[in-house]
C-alpha cells in the first residue's frame, strides 16, 4: 500500500477539521475535532463511558481540477470498525482501528459538487476485536465484583460500558486524517525495496505494480541531495550502488536515498534506507553488527486528542528519545499512524512494529483462542506488513501483546507459529518475528522460544515482591538463567514501576520517585549480568491514560516521563546509563 503524496502527478484534499458528530442515540448533532479520539472533546462523562455506534459527518466539494484523475477516499484509521457513506450510500467498510483503509471513489464523488462524507464508527471491544474487551463484566485490573451477588448473578450488568481487558484507555473515533488523493487513471500501485549490503556497495531489489501490470517502468535511485546515482527499466529488478551510504540506527547516520518512479503520466518518490537485520545465535544484528535495544515502550496517548495523530508530539517524543540516548522502541499496542515511522526513518530510532492483539489472555479461566480466529489475526498482520514493509526503522514485528501461553501451551504454540509463519512468508524482507510474553510459569511456555528473538514483560517486584527489590532481582536472575539455556537473543521488552509525579521519599517506598530509580537500577543490574539480553525496554516512556479503576490513579504512572513530557528523577538515571552503553558502533 502506497502512502498518499503529493507531487507534480498526484495531489491531496485534506477532510480534517470541524465534523458533525452525534452520538448513535441521540438526534442532536455537535461539532468534532478529526483526527482526534472524540473521548476527551467534550466536557461529559458520555464521551468517556460511551459503547456503541457514533455518527461523523462532513460536506465537502473536489475542485474540478481532479475531475480527469482518479479520486481515492482514504482513512489513516477509525477506531475500531468503520462503516463509510457517501451521500448515503455505504461504499466501504472497515474492522480493526488502527490500519488504513481507502476506496476508489471516482465513480462516487463528482469534482464541483457537494456531497455528504457520513462514516458510523463502532467503539465495541469484546472477545472478538483487537484490543480484546471482557464479556465478563469485569476491567483490566477491575475486581471480579466480589460481594455483590446482583452482579454475580447477572442482575445488574456493567454492560453499555468499555470493559478493556487491556491497560490502556479505550480511545476512538477519526483517530487519524482523512483524505482524498488523486493519481492519473493508469497509476502506480505498489512498491517493494528490498535492500542488501555486500563490501561497501549496496544492493537495491525492486518491483513496482502498476494498474493495468503494465511493464513501462522507469526507477532511479537519488542521494540525499536529489542526484540520480542509479537507474534501471522495468517492473523489478536489481540495482548496484557503489560505495552506498548506510542507514543507520541513531546516534550514527541514518541515511535515505529515494526511489523516484515513473510510470505514463503517474511518478512516486519513495524514501528508503540501505540496511540488513538479522538474527545471528543470540545476537540481533544491524548491517552485520550486534545492536542492542535501548528505549522505553510508548503509547499514542495525549490529553486531549486521546489516541489522536499529533504529529508535532511525535517530534517532541523522538527528540526526548535522543536525550534520552535511546535508539528504538515497540509500538505497544497497536501500529502507530505512518508519521512516526517517517520520522523514525529520518531519524534513525528502530521500531518493533506490533499488532493491537493485546487481552488475549483470561488468567486461565477462558481458552483466547477459543474464541479468536486466526484468521482474522492474520488479515491484520498481512495489512501491517503490507503498509510498513518499505520502512528502514521497522527491524522486527511483534505479533502482540502477553497473550495466555501458560495455561494451553499447545493451543497457543498452534495459533502463534501460524501467525509467525504468515510473517515471514509475507515481509519481503522476512524480518525477525516475536510474541511479547507476559509474566507467567515460564517452564510450561512453548511459545516464546519458538519466535526469532525472545521478548518478556517481567514485574518482579512491582505487581509480585512487591517493592522487595533484592527478592525480585534474584527472581529475575533465576529467570533469566532458564531463558540462557534456550539459546535465543531476549529483549526485556516492559519493567517498570509507577511514580506519582513529585512524590518523593527518603526510603524509596513503591510510587515514590526515588523508587522507580531503584527499581530500574536492580533490575539492569541483572541484565547487564548476561550476554545474550539484546536490548531493555522500559515501561514507558511517559504516564498516559488508562480506564478508571482501583490500580489507576489517573491512570498509569510508571512512565519516564510525566504525561506532560516532564522528566521524573528516572529519566535522568536511565539517559546516564544509556549514555554509557552504546553497544552498536
Ligand atoms: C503490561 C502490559 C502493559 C501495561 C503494563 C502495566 O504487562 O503489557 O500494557 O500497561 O503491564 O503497567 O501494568
Amino acid at each position: 500500500m502506497l502512502y498518499p503524496i503529493q507531487n507534480r502527478a498526484r495531489s491531496i484534499v485534506s477532510l480534517d477539521g470541524l465534523w458533525d458528530f452525534r452520538f448513535a442515540d441521540e438526534d442532536q448533532w455537535q461539532s468534532v475535532y478529526v483526527p482526534a479520539s472524540f473521548n476527551n472533546q467534550f466536557a461529559e462523562a458520555k464521551a468517556r463511558k460511551y459503547s456503541g455506534f457514533v455518527e461523523y459527518r462532513k460536506q465537502f466539494i473536489l475542485p474540478d481540477t481532479l475531475e480527469d484523475s482518479r479520486r481515492v477516499l482514504r482513512f489513516g484509521a477509525v477506531t475500531h470498525n468503520a462503516k463509510v457513506f457517501i451521500d448515503g450510500s455505504l461504499i466501504m467498510e472497515h474492522r480493526g482501528g488502527f490500519l488504513p483503509f481507502e476506496c476508489d471513489v471516482t465513480a462516487n464523488v463528482c469534482c464541483g459538487v457537494e456531497h455528504t462524507l457520513s462514516v458510523m464508527v463502532d467503539n465495541r471491544i469484546d472477545n472478538h476485536t483487537f484490543p480484546v474487551g471482557n464479556e465478563s463484566g469485569t476491567y483490566f485490573f477491575g475486581s471480579d465484583n466480589p460481594g455483590i451477588p446482583s452482579v454475580e448473578h447477572g442482575k445488574l450488568k456493567l454492560s453499555g460500558t468499555n470493559l478493556p481487558n487491556f491497560d490502556f484507555f479505550n480511545y476512538a473515533g477519526i483517530t487519524r486524517s482523512v483524505i482524498i488523493y488523486s493519481t492519473p487513471l493508469e497509476f502506480i500501485s505498489d512498491i517493494t525495496i528490498v535492500t542488501d549490503i555486500v563490501g561497501s556497495d549496496g544492493y537495491v531489489r525492486y518491483k513496482v505494480e502498476t494498474s493495468d501490470g503494465s511493464d513501462n517502468i522507469s526507477f532511479d535511485v537519488l542521494d540525499r541531495d536529489g542526484v540520480a546515482v542509479s537507474s534501471a527499466k522495468g517492473c523489478s529488478g536489481n540495482i548496484v550502488i557503489e560505495n552506498a551510504q548506510l542507514w543507520n540506527p541513531w546516534p550514527q547516520d541514518s541515511y535515505l536515498y529515494r526511489a523516484r518512479v515513473a510510470f505514463r503520466n503517474d511518478s512516486y518518490e519513495l524514501p528508503f534506507g540501505i540496511r540488513t537485520v538479522s538474527v545471528e545465535g543470540n545476537r540481533f544484528l544491524v548491517n552485520g553488527k550486534p545492536f542492542y535495544f535501548k528505549g522505553p515502550g510508548k503509547h499514542e496517548d495525549s490529553f486531549i486528542r486521546g489516541r489522536g495523530v499529533d504529529v508535532c508530539l511525535e517530534m517532541k517524543d523522538i527528540n526526548l528519545f535522543h536525550w534520552l540516548n535511546a535508539n528504538s522502541f515497540r509500538t505497544s499496542h497497536y501500529p502507530y499512524d505512518e508519521s512516526m515511522y517517517q520520522l523514525c526513518d529520518r531519524e534513525g530510532i528502530l521500531i518493533v512494529d506490533e499488532l493491537p492483539a493485546v487481552g488475549l489472555n483470561f488468567g486461565g479461566n477462558k481458552n483466547p483462542y477459543s474464541l479468536v480466529t486466526s484468521n482474522y489475526h492474520g488479515s491484520l498482520l498481512r495489512d501491517m506488513i503490507e503498509r510498513d514493509k518499505n520502512h528502514p526503522c521497522v527491524v522486527m514485528w511483534s505479533l502482540g501483546n502477553e497473550p495466555d501461553t501458560e495455561h494451553f501451551p499447545e493451543d497457543a504454540f498452534d495459533y502463534w507459529h501460524s501467525l509467525y509463519l504468515i510473517a515471514h512468508e509475507n515481509d519481503p524482507q522476512s524480518r525477525p518475528v516475536t510474541v511479547v510474553c507476559c509474566q507467567n510459569d515460564y517452564t510450561k511456555d512453548i511459545t516464546a522460544k519458538s519466535m526469532d528473538v525472545v521478548c518478556l514483560n517481567r514485574y518482579y517486584g512491582w505487581y509480585n515482591l512487591c517493592g522487595e527489590l533484592e527478592i525480585a532481582g534474584e527472581a529475575l536472575e533465576e529467570e533469566l538463567k532458564f531463558w540462557e539455556k534456550i539459546g535465543k537473543p531476549l529483549i526485556l521488552s516492559e519493567y517498570g514501576a509507577d511514580a506519582i509525579p513529585g512524590m518523593h521519599s527518603t526510603v524509596p517506598e513503591m510510587f515514590s520517585e526515588e523508587f522507580q530509580v531503584e527499581y530500574l537500577k536492580t533490575m539492569n543490574g541483572i541484565l547487564d549480568k548476561f550476554d545474550f539480553i539484546i536490548g531493555e525496554q522500559p515501561w514507558n516512556f511517559a504516564d498516559f491514560d488508562t480506564q478508571q479503576g482501583p490500580m489507576r490513579a489517573g491512570g498509569n504512572h510508571k512512565g519516564l516521563f510525566s504525561r506532560d513530557r516532564t522528566p521524573k528523577m528516572a529519566a535522568y538515571y536511565v539517559k546516564s546509563r544509556w549514555s554509557n552503553n552504546l553497544d552498536y558502533v
